[in-house]
């Protein structure tokens, strides 16, 4: 089979992949994988929020939206000693990336932004590489973190552009294609995926693997999230995302971008570790690793080392 990177995809072919009985799905999903991947090697990220809560945002689902009423009070921003303690941590525990997180709308440049610029510099000296995920940015500002050291910027489209409104209306799905385009420019590598369970259709799922398979490049690292309901936001009761549908997803998006890292994200915590192994065997090869992600639990550190050591996964 040829599994050479492609951008020309369409709905109707995603749909007929995504529609296979799912074994065969599994299987061609896996094939692509063995091609492109080393199969047993997983990238394992750790996430640090440097500040935490009251977002002027209103995505439906997050728990950092100060406009509900969470579990989330918002704190003081992490100084750089805090956030390079926990970075050595999280390389003790096996982590390669480090994913630093500012709940805002935007990046702003000023103080706060150079303190970020050295904390990029000083994780990457350290060994690791670093990713940030600090709201929309300029191409001059991507420039900025690049030359800080950066190698990644997260930035999810989190649905379909058709569904977006339902999830986020203080921004516009353009808008935050303009930031991944921003990123490219400068030369940073993409991380951008979704969140399923939002209230979505099965056609808006494969319109955001669609959007992301049609760009030039696919983005590097696509996190796959699964909704954490959060009580207080307006998603709190949303119906959750059967295992298959999770799977099926994973292995459409490996076939789509087969050079990809796709991340099993949010709601690990929900997932067996047998339906995790099933998840990695359609294709997914990176983890959040760490007790809490931003807000919520997550798989605790330990319980990735077993998981880990069963299925015979190593860290990069
Ligand atoms: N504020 C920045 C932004 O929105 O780009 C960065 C942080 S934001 C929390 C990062 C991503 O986490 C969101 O785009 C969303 O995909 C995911 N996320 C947030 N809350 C979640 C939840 N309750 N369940 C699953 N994923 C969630
Ligand atoms: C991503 O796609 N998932 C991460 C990271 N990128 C920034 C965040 C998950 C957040 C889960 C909810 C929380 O901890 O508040
Ligand atoms: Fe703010 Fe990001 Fe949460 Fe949206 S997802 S409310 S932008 S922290």
């Amino acid at each position: 089979m040829n599994t050479s990177l492609r951008y020309d995809w369409t709905e109707q072919e995603l749909q007929e992949i995504h529609d296979l009985p799912l074994l065969q799905l599994i299987d061609r999903a896996r094939s692509v994988h063995l091609q492109h991947h080393d199969p047993y090697t997983i990238d394992v990220c750790r996430l640090i929020s440097i500040k935490t809560g009251g977002c002027p945002e209103d995505c439906r689902y997050c728990a950092q939206s100060s406009r509900y009423q969470t579990f989330v009070t918002p704190e003081r921003s992490l100084d750089k000693e805090e956030v390079l303690k926990r970075a050595a941590d999280a390389k003790a525990s096996g982590a390669s990336r480090i994913c630093l997180s500012v709940a805002q709308r935007d990046v702003k440049e000023g103080a706060q932004f150079e303190k970020i610029r050295e904390m990029i510099s000083s994780i990457k000296e350290m060994g690791l590489s670093v990713c940030c995920t600090l709201g929309m940015m300029t191409e001059d500002q991507a420039q900025k973190l690049k030359e800080a050291g950066l190698t990644y910027y997260n930035h999810n489209l989190d649905t379909s552009e058709r569904y977006y409104p339902e999830v986020v209306t203080t921004r516009t799905y353009h808008e935050r294609i303009k930031t991944l385009d921003a990123a490219d420019k400068a030369g940073l590598k993409v991380c951008s995926g979704g969140i399923l369970g939002l209230g979505e259709t099965k056609e808006d799922r494969l319109q955001l693997i669609l959007t992301f398979a049609k760009r030039r490049p696919h983005p590097a690292s696509v996190p796959v999230n699964s909704l954490v309901p959060i009580e207080g936001t307006p998603f709190a009761h949303r119906e959750k995302i059967p295992l298959f549908e999770l799977v099926r997803f994973i292995a459409t998006a490996r076939i789509a971008m087969p050079s990809s890292m796709i991340r099993l994200s949010a709601g690990r915590e929900s997932l067996s570790k047998e339906a995790q192994a099933l998840c990695f065997l359609a294709g997914a090869n990176s983890i959040f690793q760490g007790n809490k992600l931003l807000t919520v639990q997550n798989r605790t550190v330990e319980e990735d080392a077993e998981l880990m050591r069963d299925l015979g996964l190593k860290g990069k």
